[in-house]
């Protein structure tokens, strides 16, 4: 059976009622970007959901929490620059995400940092260095990004097609970096029932059907001269390697970040067409907490210098 493409089944996901403002304020920021002089690297982050019914009660959800997308955004915003934040609705945030692992160590809740008296609200504590630089950084870089949130997985089939057609003008000086976690299966249109599932006795069969695999799309049509990034995610250590190369040799993309769902905060590698490189945190590091996102970005935009002087 030849597999399908997205482009010829985008009309299989349901039209978002806000995908016109999504392409106006994506247009909008390409604008703005070509007119600063800079780069602008789309990033994705987070899991699809599926949902089950029209009327959605339940769904099918994946384990991304978006951190690895949130962090990158960080350090792309650093090197400025300017970020269209595809991201998925709850998931993790550049800079404020900060704030999330601060509470978690702490044990905390967001209200247990503030105190009121006199109708003022104050911070109840000395906040930590790296605390304030986030906030700081979030207040200097705010007008870079563009967040855009998805939920389900039609809303980033449309999405993603719809932001990669506005990247066009900004040529080989957009990169696409798809850290999302998007769902392989997904129950179609026609075998998903409008109301509610009713709870019974009885087994209930779900058919799930292959997404239409959207890269080759991507990379032949929908951006062509971008410089694409995207992540492999297996849980075998074994079949990642192969995994990975079969998808540059598929798809004829830049790059391939290759990932196991357990170690991915701390090796990944990186594969390109003449490159095969291996990032791993050291102890120290790990103890440091730095983030290997930092060290991704490092090198993809050394590759993406490249790519924009080619010719
Ligand atoms: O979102 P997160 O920080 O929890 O995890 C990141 C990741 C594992 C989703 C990402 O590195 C990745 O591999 N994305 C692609 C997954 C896939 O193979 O579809």
């Amino acid at each position: 059976m030849a597999t399908l493409t997205v482009q010829d089944n985008l009309q299989q996901f349901s039209t978002p009622g806000n995908l016109e403002d999504v392409v106006f304020k994506s247009i909008e920021f390409v604008q703005k970007t070509l007119s600063e002089n800079r780069n602008l690297v789309l990033i994705t982050a987070g899991g699809t959901s599926v949902p089950l019914e029209q009327n959605t009660v339940r769904c099918i959800e994946n384990f991304s929490t978006g951190r690895r997308g949130a962090i990158s955004a960080e350090n792309f915003l650093l090197a400025d620059y300017n970020v269209i934040y595809l991201h998925r609705n709850g998931s993790s945030f550049p800079f404020e995400r900060k704030f999330v692992d601060y509470l978690d160590e702490k044990s905390k809740r967001l209200m247990d940092i503030f105190t009121i008296a006199n109708d003022c609200v104050n911070i109840a504590e000395n906040f930590p260095k790296d605390l304030k630089d986030s906030l700081k950084h979030y207040e200097l870089l705010k007008n870079n990004i563009l967040t855009i949130k998805y939920t389900s997985l039609s809303e980033y089939m449309h999405y993603t097609h719809a932001i990669c057609n506005a990247l066009k003008p900004i040529e080989k000086r957009a990169m696409i970096y798809l850290a999302a976690a998007v769902s392989d299966f997904f129950v179609s249109n026609s075998d998903t029932q409008v109301h509610k599932i009713q709870s019974s006795d009885k087994l209930i069969n779900l058919k799930l059907s292959p997404v239409p695999k959207m890269l080759g799309k991507l990379v032949e049509s929908w951006a062509p001269d971008a410089y694409v990034v995207t992540f492999k995610l297996e849980t075998d250590p074994e079949i990642l390697d192969h995994k990975a190369k079969s998808a540059l040799i598929k798809y004829r993309h830049e790059a391939v970040v290759a990932n196991t769902l357990h170690d991915r905060y701390n090796t990944v590698k990186i594969l390109t067409e003449l490159e095969n490189i291996v990032i791993r945190l050291s102890e120290e590091e790990t103890h440091a907490k730095v983030n290997i996102e930092q060290k991704i970005v490092e090198k993809l935009i050394k590759f993406h210098v490249n790519h924009m002087t080619s010719i």
